[in-house]
């Protein structure tokens, strides 16, 4: 559950390069970005100009499908899809385990109260040029507790650095932790709040997952880590925070009427400045408890297919899993595509089993909790389609989807501000909702067997060819 026993993993596979002396001021972005775009590896900035030696930065940390698949603990030379799979398998079979309380833990070492409390005391990098100031908050855990329900949730929401002691909280609607904001200032009251900047990739997975409302993010890292997540409770606001957690935070978020500042832009997720500068909540932090040498963990959104962060490997196994849980039968495949930032595409492959089920699978691929959040297009293809092979799935696309009979839309779903296709007029008027298309890219199935035969060679034909010639056109063989 421990970060840097992450890190010394990713060190010993040569996954990890630590650079000395970059500027928190759009350098630690920039170099994250170049690095990400070549598939580079993760990136541990330490001596940054202006602060302390050992007040870190990481960022690409889970920058590729392999570093997913050593933080769930699989072998480190299986591909994209494999790890997808087996990651479904994980998430299918996990049941819920509760945190521990404990009594003390390494985010302990440290503690600012009141007047101390120093945010600034933190090289938070300023990602991207355009932004609107520097963001400590991309792979952080925001942790709320309902004030009916009394469960607690734990989502991943961008964090902005406003001053010492003040941060902006961005959430978009329907979001639990906004759900349980609202709820208090409902009340007149101030929500009281946690957030962890820095955690190990399974502590934090849950919490950039769409669970169901009452649904425990905390447990859930209970199954994925086979025991319990130590936690502490938090001092002042009496929320479970992880023991092992890097930079920790407690504080309260007023209701707007009482406090706002300007949040934003950033550079989001879709490739775009979508949701540009607003007013929004803040967070008065009270009290911050920090490790010796504390690491911050981020991922700067950057423009698709560079992601700094291969969230969609286990959003795909989500999906996957999601889908099987309702029992639908015949899934052979679950991959939501980097261009459209891990959301706006997803793709399913599946072996048709009666009329209907393609279009069944789209309609869950889109409605399930995962699928549901902020989508655009279903894709489903033929078991004979990859669909991590973005070629094979445009080929399959273009030659068995007959637009008319094949493409369905569907309007007023859920989407978020930083949407790039919302109009002006839908943002004035507080229409925070997209559509969506499902592409049936498919044989249709009561004529499936007669559909035109595939015109490529046959594996044998092709073994055979290259064997023969492989001396006069090396290039042939594989
Ligand atoms: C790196 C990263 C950053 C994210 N930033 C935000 C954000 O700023 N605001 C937001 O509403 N959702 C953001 N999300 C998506 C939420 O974490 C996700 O929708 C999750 O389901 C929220 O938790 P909840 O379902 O408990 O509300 C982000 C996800 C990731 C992976
Ligand atoms: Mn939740």
């Amino acid at each position: 559950m421990d970060l840097r026993k992450f890190l010394e993993q990713l060190d010993s596979l040569k996954e990890l390069e630590m650079l000395e002396g970059a500027d928190w001021n759009l350098e630690i972005g920039a170099i994250t970005e170049l690095s990400d775009e070549k598939n580079g590896p993760a990136l541990l900035f330490d001596k940054i100009k202006g602060y302390p030696a050992g007040h870190r930065v990481v960022s690409n940390l889970l920058g590729t499908p392999r570093r997913w698949g050593v933080a769930f603990g699989l072998p480190s030379d299986i591909g994209p899809t494999e790890i997808v799979l087996r990651a479904k398998q994980k998430l299918t079979s996990l049941r819920p385990v509760a945190p521990v309380e404990v009594s003390t833990g390494p985010v302990l070492e440290n503690v600012q109260e009141g007047d101390d409390v120093d945010m600034l005391s933190f090289p938070v990098p300023k990602w991207h040029e355009y932004d609107g100031g520097r963001y400590i908050g991309t792979a952080d855990m925001i942790i709320t507790r309902d004030p009916q329900g009394g469960w607690v949730n734990v989502g991943t929401y961008r964090i902005q650095l406003h001053d010492r002691r003040t941060l902006g909280w961005f959430t978009s609607p329907g979001q639990h932790g906004r759900q349980m904001r609202e709820a208090y200032w409902a009340q007149g009251k101030a929500c009281p709040v946690a957030a962890v900047f820095g955690a190990h990739p399974l502590v934090w997975m849950p919490s950039f997952l769409t669970l169901p409302w009452g649904s425990s993010e905390l447990e859930m890292v209970g199954g994925l880590l086979g025991e319990p997540l130590q936690v502490i409770k938090g001092k002042l606001t009496g929320l479970p925070v992880p023991a092992h957690g890097e930079i920790v935070i407690e504080g309260e978020c007023p209701p707007p009427t009482v406090e706002t500042r300007e949040e934003g832009p950033f550079g989001e997720w879709p490739g775009y400045y979508g949701s540009g500068v607003r007013k929004e909540a803040v967070i008065r932090v009270k009290r911050v408890m920090y490790r010796r040498n504390p690491v911050i963990v981020g991922v700067p959104p950057l423009k698709p297919p560079a992601s700094a962060n291969a969230t969609y490997i286990v959003k795909s196994a989500q999906i996957w899993s999601e889908i099987e849980k309702l029992g639908i039968p015949g899934i052979k495949g679950v991959w939501c595509n980097r261009s459209g930032g891990g959301r706006y595409l997803t793709i399913v492959s599946i072996e048709q089993k009666y009329a209907g089920h393609a279009r069944q699978v789209a309609m869950a691929a889109m409605a399930c909790p995962t699928g549901a959040q902020h989508g655009r297009f279903v894709v489903v293809v033929d078991e004979d389609i990859d669909p991590s092979n973005e070629e094979d799935v445009l080929w399959a696309l273009c030659s068995r989807c007959d637009p008319a009979e094949h493409i369905e839309t569907v309007r007023n779903c859920w989407t978020t501000p930083l949407d790039p296709t919302l109009s002006p007029e839908k943002r004035a008027a507080g229409n925070i909702s997209n559509s969506r298309a499902m592409l049936l890219a498919c044989k249709p199935y009561y004529w499936k067997k007669d559909f035109p035969r595939v015109n490529r060679a046959s594996d044998e034909l092709r073994e055979q060819t290259r064997n023969k010639w492989k001396a006069r056109l090396p290039g042939l063989a594989r």
